[in-house]
């Protein structure tokens, strides 16, 4: 068979050395990267234990789904770049907190703050920030509760502590915001006010049903004690 330009371009990457030294020199980041994911395991396996042992507890499960995601390196590379930092290992576990993100969506909003309040009293983890934007909202209506964690992974010969970005939110909530994040990054659409407004509204009305359905979850659960 005859060799393509591709092929005799790969022959001579390989002759050279360019390869293996373009694997050596990205194994540092591979390893970050792989830490990350591992970080990611064990924040999920906790949500899965405290989704498991208040099922059996109080016959329901707070957790609808969870969703996890490891950064991209182009969006890596854009964050460092929007703070005016340059991009190697350093500023990324340095600066950037939400390189493993885990989306935890809730049946109902105390799930949301049950759930948070179990994990932060786990003794292996470290809160290292908290932004209620459910106390708070942003002014588009966003809503949601982020923690920033630090959580150990054990490794063969060392315990590594990495940080996690956790979004805990409502199922209404989570609904919310994808839309919004599809029409967001629709960048040939310039909102209008109207538009800013009507999202808002919308996150409103979304969120008032959030509390009338937490008020009959209460009721109707009200003699489950709390985890
Ligand atoms: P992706 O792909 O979802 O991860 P900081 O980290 O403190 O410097 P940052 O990153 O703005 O500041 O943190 P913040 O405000 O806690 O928000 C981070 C993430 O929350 C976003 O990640 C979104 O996932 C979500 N989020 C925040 N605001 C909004 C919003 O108005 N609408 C929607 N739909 N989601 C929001 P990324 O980095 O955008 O991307």
């Amino acid at each position: 068979m005859k060799n393509t330009d591709n092929d005799i371009q790969i022959d001579r990457l390989l002759e050279n050395g360019v390869l293996e030294d373009a694997k050596k020199m990205s194994m540092p980041l591979l390893q970050l990267m792989s830490y990350y994911r591992c970080a990611i395991m064990e924040i999920e396996t906790k949500f899965n234990v405290l989704n498991e042992e208040f099922s059996l507890l109080h016959d329901r499960n707070p957790i609808s789904s969870i969703k996890s995601r490891l950064k991209s390196m182009d969006s890596i590379y854009d964050k460092l770049s929007r703070k005016g930092l340059p991009c190697n290992l350093h500023t990324i576990e340095n600066n950037l907190f939400d390189i493993a993100g885990i989306r935890v969506c809730c049946s109902f909003l105390d799930d949301v703050y049950t759930l948070s309040d179990a994990l932060l009293r786990q003794n292996d983890i470290t809160l290292i920030k908290k932004k209620d934007y459910i106390d708070n909202p942003k002014p588009n209506g966003y809503r949601s509760l982020h923690l920033i964690v630090s959580v150990p992974i054990f490794l063969t010969n060392e315990t590594k502590h990495m940080k996690v970005e956790i979004q805990l939110r409502t199922i209404a909530m989570d609904s919310w915001a994808s839309l919004e994040h599809q029409l967001r990054y629709k960048k040939d659409i310039c909102f209008t006010d109207i538009m800013t407004d009507t999202l808002a509204q919308c996150a409103n009305m979304s969120f008032e049903q959030d509390l009338q359905m937490n008020e009959m979850q209460r009721r109707v659960f009200k003699s489950s004690a709390k985890i």
